[in-house]
């Protein structure tokens, strides 16, 4: 018997940077990846266009979403989705973040994406800003390191809410907004980045400009959710954080302080923010240690706490220990700094694999928050290999899936209020930290590699089956 609610909200997560391509169609100007290169960087490196162009392959391709909708959304709902998240290019509407009118092509597309999804009976789910931060705005404000950008993204929002009233009801005002407190949040997530070319130098980390700028992302999420409450009361809005769980490595009570610690600046710092409307009473002192001054303007207080967010989702892949001990070994994970646990396996990016952790970290979210929560992104990248006769046999994938799905069900027994569950890259796209087609999360593999070749065919592996199996018995049948 199911223990997931009637409205479970299954489906899949994608991001607008990762799948659409036509990177610069119909009027779209640059966004912070466009202007990543691909392949075995562990953190994408911003370049200019003239350098090395083709290093930007694949990205700006991808695997051609823009023209696959169609094809795509019709698997989606064939798999039974009842969402679908994905994100707006903000460059599709406003191609340098600034013009006053929106692009009226960018627009029209995501109502062709919204009007197929309501043909098929999934609900979307969007994400405002998912890394597409205008690269115009990095080169002439770095980033949400100037407050300006806010105005520039209410402007962005005000557009979407209007436009897409009765096509869209869930949003997502930023993804992982947390990655602004890890050093390369500075590139991605909050632009921080001018005047950085690559390779040859060194990304700049500077904990006092990061945090300013995740400010002013907090008031810049804060007034656009007072706003859809305002305008559009049936607009449900949330926060989204990458949630990187992590234990004690030892029962040491330095371990335990350590890890506490980390918990809060990695996990809860943002959401504090975004769920109870104010800073956390731990904040004082974590910017002094970071040696960091946030500058507020009169009246921040008040906006942070008149917008508050209406349920929480975050991303979950992995776990990763703390300690104040010398003799354990770091993990190779690529999104979170932590250490190996002698308990849990790898995936082969060296992301720990940890089920009961999703638990754990359901319970202690809603514990602290007491709002309905959304798991919006969550899998295994793999490399898959497509068999002669167009197969792929993920049994990794379906292992990896069917674990965390048995310890959301034991989480609602628990008590919590889970509305749904996305599983990230729901169709292969590029990966946002490596930018290789090669880390594959999909239930439907698109025939796309890194060198170039391929011809977009989309085939569906074998977890496609088994999840459509899994949401036609609402999570029952794993
Ligand atoms: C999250 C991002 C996604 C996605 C995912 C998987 O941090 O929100 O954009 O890419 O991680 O990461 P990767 O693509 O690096 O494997």
């Amino acid at each position: 018997m199911s223990v997931f609610r009637d409205d479970f909200l299954w489906g899949g997560a994608c991001a607008a940077n990762q799948f659409e391509g036509a990177w610069d169609v119909d009027g779209k100007g640059p966004s912070i990846p466009d202007l990543c290169t691909n392949g075995t960087h562990t953190t994408p490196k911003l370049l200019t266009p003239t350098i090395e162009p083709d290093k930007f392959y694949p990205s700006h391709e991808a695997i051609d979403f823009y023209h696959h909708y169609e094809e795509d959304i019709a698997l989606f709902a064939e798999m039974g989705f009842k969402t679908f998240r994905t994100s707006i290019n903000w460059t599709r509407i406003f191609p340098t973040g600034e013009e006053s009118e929106p692009n009226e092509a960018g627009l029209a597309f995501y109502d062709r994406v919204f009007d197929c999804c309501k043909k098929h009976g999934i609900e979307p789910l969007v994400t405002i800003s998912h890394y597409e931060l205008p690269y115009a705005l990095v080169e002439k404000y770095n980033g949400w390191a100037d407050r300006k950008l806010v105005d520039f993204y209410m402007n962005y929002c005000k557009a979407i809410f209007a436009r897409y009233q009765g096509k869209v009801k869930y949003w997502l005002t930023f993804n992982e907004i947390n990655a602004g407190m890890m050093p390369f949040g500075g590139v991605l997530s909050l632009g921080t980045c001018k005047g950085y070319r690559g390779p040859a130098v060194a990304m700049p980390d500077d904990p006092q400009t990061r945090l300013q700028a995740l400010h002013h992302q907090f008031i810049a999420s804060a007034l656009a959710v007072k706003y859809a409450h305002d305008h559009y009361p049936e607009y449900k809005m949330g926060n989204m954080d990458c949630f990187i769980t992590s234990y004690p490595y030892t029962c040491d009570p330095a371990d335990i302080l350590a890890n506490q610690q980390a918990m809060r600046k990695t996990n809860w710092y943002c959401s504090d923010v975004q769920v109870r409307g104010e800073y956390p009473a731990y904040a004082k002192r974590l910017w002094e240690e970071m040696g960091v001054t946030i500058h507020m303007e009169p009246g921040d207080a008040e906006i942070l706490k008149n917008g508050t967010v209406d349920f929480y989702t975050f991303s979950y892949y992995m776990s990763n220990c703390i300690t104040t001990h010398d003799d354990a070994t770091k993990t190779e994970g690529n999104v979170a700094q932590g250490f190996k646990n002698p308990y849990l396996k790898a995936s082969d990016w060296g992301w720990q694999i940890d089920p009961q952790g999703l638990r754990y970290s359901l319970n202690e979210i809603y514990d602290r928050y007491r709002i309905p929560v959304m798991v919006v992104e969550n899998g295994l990248g793999a490399r898959d290999t497509l068999e002669a006769d167009g197969t792929v046999h993920d049994s990794y994938r379906i292992d990896y899936l069917r674990a965390h799905i048995e310890q959301m069900a034991e989480a609602v027994k628990d008590g919590v209020d889970l509305m749904g569950y996305t599983p990230w890259g729901c169709i292969d796209l590029v990966s946002a930290s490596t930018g290789e087609m090669a880390k594959r999360y999909g239930f439907i593999y698109v025939k796309k590699y890194d060198d170039g070749t391929g011809d977009l065919s989309r085939l569906r592996k074998d977890s496609f089956y088994w999840y459509k199996k899994v949401i036609a018995s609402n999570g029952a049948d794993l």
